[in-house]
């Protein structure tokens, strides 16, 4: 019998907690924290830009508690991995992988004065690696948030999703936006949060698309350029609202960009206006929800999709396939790549009848294609970073 997804975190909670009394003799404070999906607003994020996500019933189940050893210790179950290090000299480490998460957090702590003491950790995961379903946020803010219950530092959750920010930007070096940590922390149960970047607020909606359901695809494959290309489309933003004298590209319009078009090249053009055009899709997808639209939110994925391949130039020929693919198929309304790109998964809005059938057929297909598996998720929208009893 397939196991629920409820039954898979339950599964994980116990291991993760098992480990850890196992491994060091005492009972820890135990924390979940989920990953996310992104309905629509890819980018938009550190443009000070609309996004709309929701965390998922997938994430980082974390077991934490206090030491009197003079070192802390961390154990990655899944990969059997084991990291010491001392409070007094955290770093970031040359290809540090899950560490620099840790290490981040610990430091960003550490930068607003508070005065950590020894602890000690176990981790484990249900989100696939690479699926751009944000684990490393879900790690980020599990450890902040298990830190911050364990000690008692009184940091805001607010303040949390910085913390977890930042240790992307310095210890994993890739400057991200706010997004996916967001949702992690304040992911709510079968809804979608509007979220307004500049502001960090969001609204709430519950999400019913009738008969139609949301499935991922996930293409397995992440291209080595992913965190590089990822700074430098940053940076392009950032080039064009300097140019732009604006804040942030959230504050240009179509006709403002224009006015600067013989000034910049075309590549750059084409990318901030996909990040103006962008923003406006969220704004229109929050009101198709409103009015019940589910023909035009299909529609507003492909324009998205559509953005991110020709005009942002974060897609790759995986994605790419398994969107065109959906484009001949009417029970389908709407594809598009999703988070950073250059891999992971694609999000399709499909009639809930067909599922089966679908599974099965674009399966086959991108197998033909590429000559490996392709695999397909159902996610429920779940509650964000949370202590487990
Ligand atoms: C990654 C980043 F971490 C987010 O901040 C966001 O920019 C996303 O890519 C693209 O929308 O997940």
């Amino acid at each position: 019998m397939l196991e629920t997804h409820y039954n898979m975190n339950k599964k994980l909670l116990k291991e993760v907690k098992n480990s850890f009394k196992h491994t060091f003799k005492t009972k820890p404070l135990m924390v979940f924290s989920p990953g996310r999906i992104n309905l629509i607003g890819e980018h938009t994020d550190y443009n000070d830009g609309f996004v709309f996500p929701a965390a998922i019933n997938k994430g980082i189940a974390l077991a934490i508690q206090k030491t009197k050893k003079n070192v802390s210790t961390v154990y990655a179950l899944n990969k059997e991995e084991t990291y010491e290090f001392s409070l007094q000299s955290v770093a970031p480490l040359q290809n540090g992988g899950w560490r620099n998460y840790i290490l981040g957090v610990v430091s960003e702590i550490q930068k607003r004065g508070i005065e950590l003491s020894n602890f000690n950790i176990v981790f484990a995961g249900n989100i696939p690696g690479g699926a751009g379903l944000s684990s490393s946020a879900a790690l980020e803010n599990s450890v902040v948030y298990g830190l911050n219950k364990l000690f008692k530092l009184g940091i805001s959750k607010e303040e949390m999703i910085l913390i977890s920010q930042k240790a992307e930007h310095n210890y994993a070096g890739v400057k991200c936006g706010i997004m996916d940590q967001y949702a992690s922390m304040f992911g709510v149960k079968n809804s979608a949060l509007l979220l307004d970047c500049r502001t960090v607020k969001s609204k709430l909606y519950k999400l019913n698309f009738n008969d139609y359901k949301l499935l991922l695809i996930n293409t397995n494959v992440k291209h080595d350029l992913s965190e590089s290309a990822y700074n430098d489309r940053r940076e392009v933003c950032e080039k064009v609202s300097k140019k732009l004298n604006v804040k942030a590209l959230r504050d240009a319009t179509i006709q403002d960009l224009n006015t600067i078009k013989a000034d910049i090249t075309e590549e750059d053009y084409q990318k901030a206006l996909y990040i103006i055009e962008e923003n406006q899709r969220v704004t229109s997808f929050s009101k198709a929800i409103k009015a019940d639209d589910i023909q035009e939110l299909g529609a507003l994925l492909y324009q998205s999709h559509n953005g991110l391949s020709t005009q942002f130039k974060v897609s790759c020929k995986e994605l790419d396939f398994l969107v065109d693919k959906t484009k001949n198929n009417s029970n389908i309304l709407g594809a598009r790549m999703m988070g950073g790109g250059f891999g992971g998964c694609t999000i399709n809005l499909i009639l809930k009848s067909e599922i089966k059938s679908f599974k099965k057929e674009i399966a086959k297909a991108f197998k033909k294609e590429f000559g490996t598996n392709c695999s397909i998720y159902n996610v429920k929208l779940s509650n964000g970073t949370q202590k487990i009893k």
